[in-house]
């Protein structure tokens, strides 16, 4: 008798280094017919209280920040259920997992660990059929593969940048491009533009975790105000060429039931916090705000969209944690418009993708997001392309784990040749609540 080529041979695991110089879980999963597909969990420093937890070892190696207890998790508990399977039944094999782990945050057998094997299972799979995973995801999925509208970091702040400033990211949407390739261009010139203005201004002090230069600001407002004179400085019409965005990553400034903004010299409540930030959104060209309130002030949230969701997005991240229930209630709700999806805060791909199908049920926007810990592990990339996605945010434009997706994406566009269609304009912004 011989096997099929898809089976499971074997789920080998290593420890591997992320962008922070930290341990993270590198998985290979290999086939029967010679076939096999590698990837690498991310991690995150901005994290939701119920998203899937990272098995670290603890004690003082590494910082307490090992993976050899998600290592010996995939060697003993997960490759032995794993082996043998077919490894096209992606939804099977992920519940075989989830059931496992039996635990909601993935704590017993690591979110790094499942995160990373969900994934090489899938690389393994589109290698068995010969095809981009991209491609192989959009024709299981009946998906249309398309590129994605980026969201590049000009700033990096709050958790990645020692709290310099409150705000976690400032980042620009090139709504203008037409093309990925484009928006690329455009990211780059005012990307650019943004740190020559820094040098002149003496406060140019390098990047923070995700690439983006570092916020030597004296309030939140300003790095708003400089992202705008970045726009002009590389010669594109703000708002109309080219947008900004939030990430306000607000949890983490959550002080008892005050927002406290260190950089504005002022705590402020959640009715306060609302109205703030939608004063941002008239004032500046912002067209997307994520994590506006903190994970579990659901009246901020309700209240933040019903002011401005019908012309700004807002993406849920610490709030929604890429969970299909989440989003559906948050929906039913009128809180967010939009989900983040990393499929390392669900654990699993399949989770990550009950998670899209949600938001587009829910006549959302979706956007696949990397973590701040990263790698050259371009599988985000694949994911964006072949669900569908509307929008891509890896970090900054800078360091070379964001520019290994930027470039994934690239050749993506070029290998769709004239059959590309690239997201645009229409994937990004505001949506009417449903309700
Ligand atoms: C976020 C991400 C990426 P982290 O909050 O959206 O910017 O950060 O991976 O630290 O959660
Ligand atoms: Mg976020």
């Amino acid at each position: 008798m011989t096997l099929a080529a898809t089976r499971i041979e074997a789920v080998d695991c290593r420890r591997v280094w992320d962008s922070r110089g930290r341990p993270t879980v590198e998985v290979e999963v290999r086939l029967a017919g010679g076939a096999s597909g590698r990837a690498i969990a991310p991690a995150g420093a901005s994290r939701g209280k119920h998203e899937a937890v990272d098995l670290r070892d603890g004690g003082e190696r590494f910082g307490g920040l090992g993976v050899e207890r998600a290592l010996a998790a995939i060697r003993e508990t997960i490759a032995p259920a794993l082996v043998g399977g077919e490894v096209s039944d992606q939804a099977g094999l992920d519940a075989r997992v989830v059931a496992l782990d039996g635990t909601p945050t993935k704590s017993r057998l690591g979110g790094n660990a499942t995160t990373a094997v969900s994934m090489a299972l899938a690389h393994a799979a589109a290698a068995a059929a010969g095809r981009p995973l991209w491609r192989y995801l959009a024709d299981i999925g009946g998906f249309r593969p398309r590129l994605p509208m980026p969201m590049i970091q000009i700033y990096g702040g709050g958790a990645h940048a020692g709290q310099r400033i409150d705000l976690q990211d400032i980042l620009l949407v090139p709504v203008g491009a037409s093309s990925f390739d484009e928006a690329t261009v455009m990211a780059a010139e005012v990307y650019r533009a943004a740190g020559l203005r820094m040098a002149e201004r003496g406060l140019l002090r390098g990047v923070a975790d995700e690439g983006g230069w570092w916020p030597e600001f004296a309030s939140n407002e300003e790095a708003l105000e400089e992202g705008v004179a970045a726009i002009e400085r590389a010669g594109y019409r703000p708002g109309e060429d080219v947008a900004l965005a939030l990430d306000v990553a607000a949890t983490q400034f959550r002080s008892g039931s005050a927002y406290r903004l260190t950089a504005d010299r002022v705590d402020v409540d959640s009715a306060e916090m609302v109205a703030r930030v939608a004063g941002w959104c008239t004032q500046y060209p912002l067209i997307s705000v994520e994590d506006p309130l903190a994970e579990d002030d659901d009246a901020g949230m309700i209240a933040f969209t019903a002011a401005v969701g019908a012309s700004v997005q807002v993406i849920g991240d610490d709030y929604l944690v890429t969970s299909a229930e989440r989003v559906a209630k948050a929906a039913s709700a009128g809180a967010c418009n939009a989900v983040l999806l990393k499929p390392n805060q669900a654990g699993t791909l399949s989770e990550t993708l009950a998670a899209l199908h949600a938001a587009n049920a829910a006549g959302w926007h979706t956007v696949v997001s990397a973590r701040s810990g990263e790698t050259e592990d371009t599988t985000i990339v694949d994911l964006a392309v072949g669900w569908g996605a509307d929008q891509l945010k890896v970090g900054s434009f800078a360091r070379s784990e964001r520019m290994a997706k930027w470039n994934a994406a690239i050749r993506v566009e070029e290998q769709l040749g004239r059959t590309a269609t690239f997201a645009g304009r229409d994937a990004i912004g505001g949506r009417a609540p449903q309700r």
